[in-house]
């Protein structure tokens, strides 16, 4: 038995669009990250900073949504949404795939919280490169992998929906808009939307 740990309206959307897309049964504990003092500390036992994203499958625990993504391709390898070892994508998949996490997130939470710092000294560099970066690639390619969506996608989109939509810290590039209008046309993110937009106001339990 899988089982998703989840809080709507978090990062961990990003997953929860991952397992729509594979299409195979989980369960789903919702975490509240919003009660005053964090999650409860029994939760500490699955995600040690009290996170979500987090998935148990068959008590093997696995945290960090670019982990669980991998996690999850290779558990389902029949969903198709990871270029295998040796496919020439493989590696633009593995790259985009842990740069929404590593460059993406940081990138976006800094500009959130107005935070000053010199690019040199951060892994994740500055605004302008991971903005430029982002738009190079997908002006000439329209999925994070290439030619082909895939699991990078539900990290990278969420991530560029967030910062562009949400936060409001990503610029409406041409680029950006036409990427998440092709990851919008998706049933999967359809679903996942309603469905966290469900959990949030409590007309949908978990
Ligand atoms: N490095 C983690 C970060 C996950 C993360 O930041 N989760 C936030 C959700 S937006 C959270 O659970 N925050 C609750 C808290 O810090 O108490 C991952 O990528 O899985």
């Amino acid at each position: 038995m899988l089982t998703f740990y989840h809080a709507p309206h978090s990062r961990s959307l990003s997953v929860l669009w991952l397992l729509e897309e594979l299409g195979q049964p989980y369960a789903m504990e919702l975490v509240d990250i919003r009660a005053e003092g964090g999650p409860p500390e029994s939760y500490r036992a699955i995600q040690p900073h009290k996170k979500v994203p987090a998935i148990v499958d068959d008590g093997t625990v696995v945290t960090e949504r670019a982990a669980i993504c991998l996690y999850l391709t290779e558990r389902f390898p029949q969903a198709g949404l990871a270029p295998a070892v040796g496919d020439a994508d493989r590696a633009a998949f593995l790259t985009r795939l842990v740069y929404s996490d590593a460059v993406l997130d940081p990138i976006i939470a800094t500009a959130m919280h107005k935070l000053h710092y010199d690019p040199r000294g951060f892994s994740f560099g500055s605004h302008a490169d991971t903005i430029a970066n982002l738009a190079k690639w997908l002006g000439e390619h329209p999925y994070a992998a290439g030619e082909r969506f895939t699991a990078a996608d539900t990290q990278l989109g969420a991530g560029i929906h967030f910062g562009m939509t949400v936060a409001g810290v990503l610029p409406r590039l041409p680029v950006f808009e036409a990427y998440m209008g092709r990851m919008v046309e998706r049933p999967a993110l359809q679903r996942t939307m309603r469905k966290d937009q469900d959990l949030a106001t409590g007309l949908r339990q978990a």
